[in-house]
């Protein structure tokens, strides 16, 4: 704590890219912690305000975010914030670091928060039965506090689980089988030596201090080794690692394995195995308006050495590739997003949507397999109160392949549709983008592609003659003026024009 203090004098100007890193795009998020489920890679993080106080670090809820391709983000939730431990915590603000595991079915998601009235930081935990919740304090306490006790890990090691903390100094305990108390005492970890056993017994000045382990460390089991990485180097740090083979150690340090993170002075990340690839999470301060007040998530993938040693891992902006295609011929999540500009997502375990989207603003999605065939026409849910456009793209600024006039929805989410101008096949990336007047147009809930033209519901089918019986705007409401692209029924089928 005491180093990262000294660190926060400072935040640097923002940079601005347009590549894969940083990866969540609506929000500042940071110190990720990944998870792996199933299918499904998790994303807990830390949320960083937008506008930070007393500059220092702003952070009042923690947000989840998914992913099953590693390039399209879904946003979850926030399903933890301040309030979910007002039991003991301070609820305004310093929701710091966290690690969200499963076991026999029930999500323990471990934080770091600070004690009422101006007390050390604890960890506590909230439990829930699905990982975006809904979460409830487990306690109503901290599992330990005290000087330094911030940013927990956890590992499930068999029949046993460990919790592993802390900041300048680093602790560990076992966890009972509730994964709510710890079984035992804690235990301090003497990091200050290349090869350091625990308990710690304190340390001598000559004892150098190899590993300048400082804080966020992140435990995990690979081939029957031990793992622990962590934030190392006091402010700036960068990210280095220790193995042992056995929990209690003694562990050796083993080196670096990234360079300080560019714009943050802190970069608390982790790694993690997810479909036969390994990535490590970190964070920086790169997205526009950046710093160390204001991180942003990370990832590079990378190869374990042949002995299980980790290579030293570059902080890319291009990111890793993706692993799979997205159907757009199935639903999707509007808030399922690769990049984004202006845009936030909103909501909770029972439904996310995009909100506070503005002209100018867009959101793009990664590696949608479209087919050879493609796609005709498209549908988006969407609540609006005023009349705005919603484009559909194959690059940012491109031709629009599509175009969706929102007509405002009386507050109800109503779908809107339109026949794309020509089909929209093979592998892309697509693009919303967004115009009308003033702020939040719309609120944005899911999209779906079709590989058959509009379909027109309510209208009769004609069998009489060839002529139109209705005309309709790219949004399937009738209107008075046709369009350029317009659809026009004839004979019961719809017509492009
Ligand atoms: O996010 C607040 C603090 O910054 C974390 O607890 C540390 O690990 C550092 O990233």
């Amino acid at each position: 704590m005491k180093k990262l203090l000294a660190g926060c004098a400072f935040v640097l100007a923002s940079v601005v890219t347009l590549a894969q890193n940083p990866i969540i795009c609506d929000r500042y998020t940071s110190d990720p912690a990944p998870y792996v489920h199933g299918d499904t890679l998790y994303l807990f993080v830390d949320h960083d305000e937008d506008v930070t106080e007393n500059n220092f670090f702003t952070m009042k809820d923690w947000l989840l975010y998914s992913t099953v391709d590693m390039v399209n983000w879904t946003y979850r939730g926030t399903p933890l914030t301040g309030e979910t431990f007002n039991a003991w915590a301070k609820t305004d603000n310093d929701c710091w670091a966290s690690q969200c595991v499963e076991r026999n079915g029930k999500w323990y998601w471990y934080v770091t928060a600070t004690v009422k009235n101006g007390g050390y930081p604890g960890i506590g935990v909230a439990v829930a039965d699905h990982p975006a919740g809904p979460y409830k304090d487990a306690i109503n306490h901290p599992i330990v506090q005290g000087w330094g006790k911030i940013d927990p890990t956890v590992i499930i090691d068999g029949t046993r689980a460990y919790l592993f903390y802390g900041n300048n100094a680093l602790w560990y305990a076992r966890l009972s089988n509730n994964m709510t108390s710890i079984s035992g005492s804690e235990i301090e970890v003497n990091t200050k030596n290349e090869t350091y056993f625990g308990p710690f017994k304190g340390y001598n000045d000559d004892q150098t201090p190899k590993t300048n382990f400082e804080e966020a460390s992140w435990i995990y089991k690979r081939n029957g080794k031990y793992y622990l990485e962590y934030a190392a180097g006091g402010v700036p740090e960068h990210w280095a690692y220790s193995t042992a083979d056995r929990i209690i150690g003694p562990w050796t340090y083993q080196g670096k394995i990234m360079g300080t993170a560019d714009n943050s002075f802190t970069i608390h990340g982790g790694s993690v195995e997810y479909k036969g690839h390994y990535y490590l999470f970190y964070h920086n301060g790169k997205l526009p308006n950046g710093g160390g007040y204001k991180r942003s998530t990370c990832v590079e993938e990378y190869t374990p050495n042949e002995d299980g040693s980790i290579p030293f891992i570059e902080a890319t902006t291009t990111g890793v590739s993706p692993l799979q295609t997205l159907d757009p011929y199935e639903l999707q999540e509007a808030e399922t997003i690769n990049q984004c500009q202006g845009v936030k997502c909103m909501g909770d375990y029972t439904g996310c949507y995009v909100t506070n989207i503005s002209s100018g603003d867009y959101i793009k999605v990664r590696n949608v397999d479209f087919g050879d065939a493609g796609a005709q026409s498209f549908t988006a849910k969407v609540k609006a109160d005023r009349t705005c456009t919603m484009y559909i793209r194959l690059t940012k600024t491109g031709t629009a392949r599509g175009t969706v006039t929102i007509e405002p929805t009386n507050g109800e989410w109503q779908e809107v549709k339109c026949d794309l101008r020509t089909p929209i096949t093979g592998t892309q990336s697509i693009f919303f983008t967004f115009s009308g007047s003033g702020a939040s147009l719309f609120d944005f809930d899911s999209w779906q592609f079709s590989q058959a033209p509009m379909a027109i519901e309510d209208t009769p089918a004609s069998t009489s003659n060839a002529q139109p019986e209705a005309t309709y705007n790219l949004s399937g409401l009738p209107i008075n003026t046709p369009l350029p692209n317009t659809i026009k029924v004839v004979q019961g089928r719809k017509v492009l024009e």
